[in-house]
Order: C-alpha cells, then sequence, then structure tokens
C-alpha cells in the first residue's frame, strides 16, 4: 500500500508518462512521422498493454486532492471509472495482439480504440 496519496499520485502519473511514450511512438510510426518498425511497434504495444493496467491502483480515496488533472469525478463515479479503465486494458490488449499481424488495417483500427479510451476517459475525468 501506498505510505502516503502523494506516493499513488507519483504512482499513476509515472504509468500514464510512460504509457503517453510508448503510444505517442506508436501514432508517430502510423502518422508516417517517422518509419514504420514493426518489431518495434510491437514491443511498444506489449509496454502499453501492460501499462494500462497500472493507473488505477493508484486513484485510491483520499488522492483528489492533489494539484492534478483528475477530477473529484473519478471519486464521485468510481464504478464507471473502473469499467473505462478496463475497457483501455481490453482495448491494449486487442492492440498488442494485433501488432504482432501484419493487418495495418488492424493495427490502424485497433490503435484508434485505444486512443478513444483515452480520450474518451480524458473528456470527462481529466482537467482541460
Ligand atoms: C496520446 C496521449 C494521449 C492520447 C490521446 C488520444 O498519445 O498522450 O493522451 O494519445 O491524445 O486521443
Amino acid at each position: 500500500n501506498f505510505k502516503e496519496t502523494d506516493d499513488a499520485i507519483d504512482y499513476r502519473q509515472s504509468a500514464f508518462s510512460l504509457m503517453a511514450y510508448n503510444f505517442g511512438d506508436m501514432g508517430a510510426m502510423l502518422k508516417g512521422k517517422k518509419p514504420f518498425d514493426a518489431e518495434i511497434f510491437a514491443m511498444r504495444a506489449q509496454n502499453v498493454a501492460a501499462l494500462s493496467k497500472l493507473p488505477l491502483e493508484g486513484f485510491i480515496a483520499g488522492s483528489d486532492k492533489g494539484e492534478t488533472g483528475a477530477l473529484a469525478k473519478i471519486w464521485a463515479d468510481k464504478a464507471d471509472f473502473d469499467t473505462q479503465m478496463k475497457t483501455l486494458q481490453d482495448n491494449a490488449a486487442a492492440l498488442a495482439i494485433a501488432s504482432t499481424s501484419d493487418d495495418k488495417k488492424l493495427i490502424k483500427q485497433s490503435f484508434m480504440s485505444v486512443a478513444k479510451s483515452c480520450k474518451g476517459c480524458h473528456d470527462v475525468y481529466k482537467k482541460d
């Protein structure tokens, strides 16, 4: 368990930072901003799938106090928040599997499902 709520906040923010780095690099490849490397893409997809399981643990009771982007609505509607996190995890797992294929269309669709999970949750539960 976390010693302080600050530790829980650090934990979830660290996981999100690592997800954004890995997911951002995948996006750069799909947008043609850098060459598509199937091996690196699949590795990053596996990273995101594993990392997506981490942040939820950091949204402990009382950790809505700090200066973070997390809105109080997370704790008001915790069951829905948990469900959306689970959907993200499922979509990220699907992307990791799709990334081992050479079906670029499936990879792009799966990538967009994860992106929608990120954005859908941010729109409701994150400041700005
Ligand atoms: C990213 C990132 C997000 C999501 C979101 C998708 O790379 O940092 O928060 O994708 O922009 O719509």
